[in-house]
């Protein structure tokens, strides 16, 4: 008989796997867990809100309807402030990182940055939307308010990442640096049960995400890439196939099942492409890496960057790991200077 193994079962099994094992780690994960159960429902429940809501303002008990990503924002902050595990988080939704400061905070040793609702231009229009968080080991001394030498590490320096997406099901993909696994949420019995175990980029793909509507935009190293997979040419599998929802969490996650790769390149109206170095583009580097697969910014590896703000933007090649390497010589063909 098939065992159906819960997340939080998965986490206790295989602690032992966690770097710095002392359990707060696991315990991290849970309240992540149990935060993403919160945003999960008020999602679905989105569109249900519009109609019961009174002039689209203000729900039915008066009070003033809360933009979802700001919803999504603040039930991970109190969901994990709540509890003792971290010192401090930085969101994509807020302007600087917040410290936490009560007793039970003290002893705390990680630091959480987040991504609450990324994709959430698409929640209006019924498409999935997702999460993403990235956990790192506090560098400043325990016991004294975090500072922001603690958020600005490197992404080879993450104990954990993952994320989640309120998809056609919901699903939080996580890693350890022990292999990248998948739990799917079973709404009815309120948990998440393993179901894609050690997942692996396929080692071949043929599909690329990118929005192609800013090509005039693009470097030419991108420009040349684009055209090289529009050609026929039966050996590499061309022409590649081209699908782009636009919420980077769902881009992601259906090249990893399938295998692609995801391009937001510098020289759209935004000169440093739109992906966030510290909420978006390390977690996902982490999980590709562990699922063999790879993340650069067209020349150098994503989680080597050394971050200078919070709020950086960076170039993001991200997928299989052959698939990664052909942009990356286009991109040093023709833009070699970076
Ligand atoms: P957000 O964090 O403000 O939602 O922006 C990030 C999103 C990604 O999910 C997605 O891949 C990208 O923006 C889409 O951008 P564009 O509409 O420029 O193609
Ligand atoms: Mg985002």
């Amino acid at each position: 008989m098939q065992r159906h193994i819960t997340l939080g079962e998965f986490i206790i099994e295989n602690q032992k796997d966690f770097p710095y094992a002392k359990g707060e780690l696991s315990a991290l994960l849970s309240s992540i867990r149990l935060a993403g159960k919160m945003v999960n429902q008020e999602i679905n429940k989105a569109g249900l809100a519009e109609i019961t809501g009174k002039f689209g303002s203000e729900n039915v008990q008066g009070e003033a309807q809360m933009k979802l990503d700001v919803l999504a924002n603040d039930l991970f902050i109190s969901t994990l402030k709540s509890r003792g595990e971290i010192c401090g988080i930085a969101s994509e939704e807020m302007e600087d990182f917040v410290a936490f400061d009560e007793d039970m905070h003290n002893d705390a040793k990680y630091v959480v940055l987040i991504d609450p609702l990324d994709g959430s231009s698409n929640i209006d229009v019924n498409v999935s939307v997702g999460t993403i968080f990235s956990i790192y080991r506090r560098i400043s001394k325990p016991g004294t308010p975090v500072e922001l030498e603690d958020f600005l590490q490197p992404g080879n320096e993450q104990v954990a990442a993952g994320y989640l997406i309120y998809g056609t099901s919901t699903i939080l993909v996580f890693t350890t640096g022990n292999g990248v696994h998948g739990f799917t949420y079973d709404p009815g019995i309120g948990s998440f049960f393993l179901s894609n175990h050690n997942m692996q980029a396929p080692a071949t793909g043929k599909i690329y995400s990118i929005n192609e509507g800013n090509y005039v935009h693009f470097p030419e190293g991108v420009k040349q890439y684009l055209k090289w997979v529009q050609e026929l040419d039966e050996g590499t599998n061309r022409p590649f196939t081209s699908r782009y929802i636009g919420s980077l969490v769902a881009d992601f996650h259906r090249n990893l099942m399938k295998g692609g790769i995801y391009i937001y390149p510098r020289g759209t109206t935004a000169p440093n492409g739109k992906l966030r170095l510290l909420y978006e583009c390390n977690p996902m580097a982490f999980i590709i890496e562990q699922a063999g697969g790879k993340a650069t910014d067209g020349y150098t590896r994503i989680m080597d960057l050394d971050p200078k703000e919070l709020h950086q933007r960076v170039p993001f090649f991200c997928g299989n790991k052959e698939m990664v390497e052909v942009a990356e010589g286009f991109m040093k063909k023709h833009n070699p200077e970076g």
